[in-house]
């Protein structure tokens, strides 16, 4: 389809202000929404301008998950700290960069709605090496303190509980799609204008698709009926599925993600038992809840295998969690096939 035609190119602002009309969105949440896609304009000229200002490379520090930091993972998360503590509406963040959730000092307001920010500030980092497609993850929480203090419980709430979500993706171009429970919406960012301009609204996932995504490497890890699904998949026309399918893998859930918003597909990182204690490596909070909320507002399903992911009750802002989501035929599917391997 091609978007661009059917769409006045509407600037990210003017279409956010048009939500708050229509849509009754507040403002308090368009504030932090228009704060975000600053970061996120900034933090795709910080990843485009790494290498000239000395932020290319390893920050030589780990973080909550031991992972290396990239200059550039603490540098997109600067940015994004220094957008949004300004907006009066947001009471807290939680990064995927940062041990503890941070308390945002503003006063409670007016009754109106607080929001607490979750985020992954530069997903796929390790893509940056070689030019290739990263990203930012948002969420968006409501949050009830009403007055009191606010800790990590506030941000203990299932997906189901999102008001907002989306993502940026820094590739050829520069994107941001978002949701706020309306449908899924998003804006290229052009250059001339130095804004986001609507290019692919009400985005809808092809319930129907021939390509998945996941890292074969790790086969021997998976539980069988992840393995069955990929044998199936990978045996083609003559096999069960009697369909040829492709496969893609770009180590970068965001680009994962976009192509399944673009054409359908279905994204794994299942559980595996690289890790016992570990359910996954994809983070609930920040990656899978936004991505789910995304990918179901899409006509789209996401869920653990066993479990919708948006209602898995988070225990630590931090855990992981099994990730099945995209087109909703292959998703089913491979709920049956948890089922089945569960009854047997
Ligand atoms: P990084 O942000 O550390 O590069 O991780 C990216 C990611 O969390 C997700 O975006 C990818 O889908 C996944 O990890 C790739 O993991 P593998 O390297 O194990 O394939």
């Amino acid at each position: 389809m091609n978007h661009i035609a059917t769409t006045q190119h509407i600037a990210l602002s003017s279409f956010l202000s048009n939500a708050t009309r229509e849509k009754q969105v507040p403002a308090g949440l368009i504030a932090l929404i228009k704060a975000v896609a600053d970061a996120c304009s900034s933090i795709a000229t910080a990843v485009e301008r790494g290498v000239f200002d000395g932020s290319s490379g390893n920050a030589h520090s780990e973080n909550v998950h031991g992972e290396a930091q990239k200059k550039l993972d603490v540098v997109s998360n600067d940015i994004m700290i220094g957008a949004v503590e300004p907006v009066s509406s947001l009471r807290g963040l939680a990064s995927e960069e940062l041990e503890s959730v941070q308390v945002i000092g503003h006063e409670d307001s007016d009754g109106s709605p607080d929001y607490l920010l979750l985020f992954d500030p530069l997903d796929g980092s390790s893509n940056l090496e070689i030019n290739g497609i990263v990203g930012s993850i948002f969420s968006v929480l409501a949050t009830s303190a009403s007055g009191g203090v606010i800790d990590e419980s506030h941000f203990l709430q299932p997906g189901v509980k999102q008001v907002c979500a989306g993502y940026a993706i820094y590739g050829a171009t520069t994107m941001f799609v978002l949701t706020t429970g309306h449908g899924v919406d998003g804006f290229t960012f052009d250059g001339e204008s130095a804004s986001f301009v609507l290019t692919h609204p009400q985005l809808q996932i092809p319930e129907n698709t021939r390509e998945f995504a996941i890292n074969m490497s790790n086969e021997r890890f998976w539980e069988e009926p992840v393995r069955r699904y990929v044998r199936e998949c990978v045996a083609g026309a003559s096999g069960p599925r009697q369909a040829n399918f492709n496969m893609r893998w770009i180590a970068s859930m965001v680009a994962e993600v976009h192509r399944i918003l673009m054409r359908g597909g279905v994204f794994l990182y299942p559980r595996d038992n690289r890790i016992p204690q570990l359910a996954g490596r994809l983070r609930l909070t920040y990656e899978a809840n936004p991505m789910s909320f995304i990918v179901e507002q899409a006509g789209g399903m996401s869920t653990t295998g066993e479990t919708p992911i948006m209602e898995v009750q988070p225990d630590d802002v931090h855990q992981r969690i099994p990730v099945i989501l995209g087109s909703r035929l292959e998703v089913e599917r491979l709920l049956r096939y948890h089922h089945e391997a569960a009854a047997a």
